[in-house]
């Protein structure tokens, strides 16, 4: 194995043998050194070599010292290298040069002639304080990339992978905000799959999950990327479609619903067969003033569609959707007088083991879930 080095320095000298001298010396302690003859030939090294510490030669022809400190600063500031401690070498009574060498991001000056010892002691000072740099850096970014990782693992739903409800939430804010700033249509479908208990009680609950798994990948195949599909809850799924209206909303999740009743899940050499019920709801619309009750009215429409039967797609507002919430009396949106429509999309006829089972409000439901 290499002996670890003490440090990388890059010496630059426009005098061969300055830089000879300070290689022996250096090296001999058990430190790497590179040369570089002129200022330029000092800028291209530092990607290359990399070097922790740049010892450098004021006095030099075509670009001096002040000039590479000045380059070099404007370098670090765009984030193209790290911090490297730069020693400037200057005359003994040129007080000016070592102000403007300071000035200009050097961090430390010796003058010529130089004290050998003098020059090692400095050259350890700064690399400790380099390398405090380093391990700061390393630090913040661990932390950093912690966060984010936190970030991402609150906002996704750990068993499907894909939004979860502070997610959706968020976004359906931020959806919202930008919808009514530009007046563009935003859409949302609520799925609920129907009768899922059951899949928990004949087929045990990691087959349940292993549908909901599945059924997230179905919702999300078929949806466009600004689209956000998300696990609102227990078996609960929400689709936020931006610059959506109604209509191609509920054309969409009716094909969703057709793909959902003709998918076969498989578990364990099982398979299984589920449906799904959709509440459609979008803005802009009289009776939706804000994100709340948006999210009510696809909610409210959901409900209706599993009270009439399940397997169902119902479109908030629609003639049906009316006629069943005021035959209820359950309607929760703002209170204003139903607008009735000609129809409401209705999906396919009832599912087979369907049976209406009034379980009070969309929001008393998603309680007891
Ligand atoms: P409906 O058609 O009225 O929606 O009937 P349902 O059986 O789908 O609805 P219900 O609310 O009666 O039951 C939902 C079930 O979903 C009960 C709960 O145990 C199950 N569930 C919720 N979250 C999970 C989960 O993460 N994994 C599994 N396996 N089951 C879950
Ligand atoms: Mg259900
Ligand atoms: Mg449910």
């Amino acid at each position: 194995m290499e002996p670890k080095t003490k440090g990388r320095i890059l010496v630059v000298d426009d005098h061969e043998d300055n830089i000879e001298l300070l290689r022996a010396r250096f090296e001999a302690r058990g430190y790497e050194v590179q040369g570089a003859s002129d200022g330029q030939a000092a800028l291209d090294a530092v990607p290359i070599f990399c070097p922790d510490l740049i010892l450098l030669d004021v006095m030099m022809p075509k670009m001096n010292g002040m000039e590479v400190v000045r380059r070099l600063k404007i370098k670090r500031e765009n984030k193209e290298i790290p911090f490297i401690p730069v020693i400037m070498q200057t005359a003994l009574d040129s007080t000016e040069n070592k102000v403007e060498g300071l000035d200009a991001g050097a961090e430390d000056y010796v003058t010529k002639p130089i004290n050998f010892a003098e020059l090692e002691a400095r050259v350890n000072s700064h690399l400790r304080i380099k390398k405090l740099q380093s391990d700061l850096a390393a630090r913040e970014l661990e932390l950093s990339e912690l966060n984010d990782k936190l970030t991402r693992i609150s906002l996704t739903d750990g068993l499907t992978e894909i939004d979860n409800r502070r997610c959706l939430e968020d976004r359906l804010h931020e959806m919202w905000q930008h919808s009514m700033r530009l007046h563009e249509p935003i859409a949302l479908i609520m799925c609920d799959i129907d009768k899922f208990k059951s899949v928990n009680d004949n087929y045990g609950h990691q087959a349940g999950d292993s549908v909901l798994k599945e059924f997230a990948q179905l919702l999300k195949a078929d949806a466009r990327e600004i689209d956000r599909v998300g696990r609102y809850g227990g078996e609960e799924f929400l689709l936020i479609l931006p610059g959506t209206v109604l209509d191609a909303a509920v054309t969409f999740a009716e094909r969703l619903r057709e793909k959902v009743e003709g998918h076969t899940f498989s578990y364990a050499g099982r398979t299984i067969c589920r449906t799904m019920s959709c509440g459609v709801a979008a803005a802009p619309h009289p009776r939706v003033k804000d994100q709340e009750a948006l999210l009510r009215a696809a909610d409210d429409a959901l409900y209706v569609a599993k009270e009439t039967g399940r397997n169902r797609v119902v479109r908030f507002d629609s003639a049906e959707y009316n006629e069943h919430t005021e035959s209820k009396g359950n309607d929760s949106s703002d209170g204003e007088k139903p607008v009735k429509q000609a129809t409401g999309i209705g999906g396919s006829s009832a599912s087979s083991d369907a049976s209406p089972e009034p379980k009070g409000s969309a929001e008393g439901r998603r309680a007891q879930a």
